[in-house]
Order: structure tokens, then C-alpha cells, then sequence
């Protein structure tokens, strides 16, 4: 049977930084906020803000367990890439330990972090959650919780510049499905022209 939210709040106290747990109560709330802006489902986008970063916090043991378990083979750049377990981690445990049978909530935990070609309303609803929740203070906060009142596609377009920037700063490698979510928005800016 699926645990009611109190139920999930209380696991995620005992698995997250006090830190952390705040910021999931932030991006929960921000993304029912967008859903109900943009039409969808409110409450399933609180779901999926207040688990996405479920496995945050986990050791490294933990992330491997659940991708051998489940079966999932990580690429050189994602094995060498911490930030990005959490992404694949965390919807292999809302999906098989929390038994949340939701493709749209999974999904959208799995592509939080990297986002993806094609995304859904709702994946992009948490992508961007996550990026203008309350706690957030980076330096572009106060645009891109502009642009995301303006449009999500916009909003998605900041975000991804922004984040592809910060990892060339950093020397961090990029991966393909953040490069294939830019390139097709990117692509579609110049059609659009057309
Ligand atoms: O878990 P949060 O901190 O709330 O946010 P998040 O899941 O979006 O993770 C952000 C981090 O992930 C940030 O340090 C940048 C990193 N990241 C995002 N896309 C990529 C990436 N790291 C690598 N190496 N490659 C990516 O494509
Ligand atoms: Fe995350
Ligand atoms: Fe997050």
C-alpha cells in the first residue's frame, strides 16, 4: 500500500541533511505551485518534488546496490560523475522499494538532474522545481524565477545555458542527455526563426 505524505516526509527526515529534507519541502511546494500554473496534476508534482532527491544523501554503497540490483549498467561518464547517481538512484527507489507505480513521477526524478530530449510537462515541471525553489540563492535565481512564471521553455533554455556553463567552468565532463536537451532546444529556437 502507498504511505501518505506525512508517512513520506518522516522517511525522508531520517535520510536527508536537515538541509536537504528543507529544500525537498521547497521544490515539493514550488512544484505543485507550477503544475497548477501549467495544468498538471498538483498533487503528483508535490510527490515527485518532496522524493527527487531521495538517495541524495546516500553512501556510495547504496547507489550501487540499487543499480546492480535493478539491473543498470552506468556509463564511464556517469560512473565518474557523483551528482548524478542520485538522479538514476532515487527513481530506482521511489519506483521499487517505495512502490510509487507512477512513470511520470520516476521519470521525472530520473532526468532532474541532466534533463533529456522530449521532455514531459511534468519532467520539466520538477526540473525547474528544482532549480527555483525557495531555498535556492545561486545567482541567477531571481531570472530564472522570472522566466519560469514567463515560460517553461524559456525557462529551460536559461537553466540548461546556465548549468552547461557552470560544469565548463568547473572542467566538469557534461552528459549526453543535458547535451541532447539543449541542442534540441536550441534547434527549435532556430526553426522558429525561420
Ligand atoms: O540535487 P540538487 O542539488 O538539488 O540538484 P540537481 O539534482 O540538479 O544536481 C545539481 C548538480 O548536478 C550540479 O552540481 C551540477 C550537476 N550536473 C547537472 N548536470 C550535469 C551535472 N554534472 C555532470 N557531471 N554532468 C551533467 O550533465
Ligand atoms: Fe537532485
Ligand atoms: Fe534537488
Amino acid at each position: 500500500m502507498e504511505m501518505k505524505i506525512t508517512e513520506y516526509k518522516n522517511l525522508l527526515k531520517s535520510r536527508l541533511k536537515e538541509k536537504r529534507y528543507y529544500h525537498s519541502l521547497c521544490v515539493a511546494d514550488e512544484a505543485k505551485r507550477l503544475a497548477l500554473k501549467y495544468g498538471a496534476d498538483p498533487d503528483k508534482a508535490y510527490l515527485a518534488g518532496l522524493l527527487h532527491d531521495i538517495t541524495k544523501n546516500s553512501e556510495e554503497k547504496e547507489h550501487f546496490d540499487l543499480f546492480s540490483q535493478y539491473g543498470v549498467i552506468l556509463s564511464p561518464i556517469e560512473k565518474s560523475s557523483q551528482k548524478l547517481w542520485h538522479a538514476m538512484s532515487g527513481s530506482l527507489y521511489v519506483k521499487n522499494i517505495l512502490n510509487i507505480d507512477d512513470e511520470e513521477i520516476i521519470s521525472a526524478i530520473r532526468y532532474h538532474t541532466t534533463a533529456k530530449e522530449d521532455m514531459s510537462l511534468f519532467e520539466k515541471i520538477l526540473y525547474l522545481a528544482d532549480f527555483t525553489s525557495l531555498d535556492r540563492d545561486y545567482t541567477d535565481v531571481d531570472i530564472m524565477r522570472i522566466l519560469v512564471d514567463v515560460s517553461l521553455d524559456k525557462a529551460m533554455k536559461y537553466a540548461l545555458t546556465y548549468t552547461i556553463k557552470e560544469l565548463t567552468d568547473k572542467g566538469a565532463a557534461i552528459h549526453p542527455d543535458t547535451i541532447a536537451a539543449y541542442n534540441q532546444i536550441m534547434l527549435k529556437e532556430i526553426q522558429d526563426d525561420i
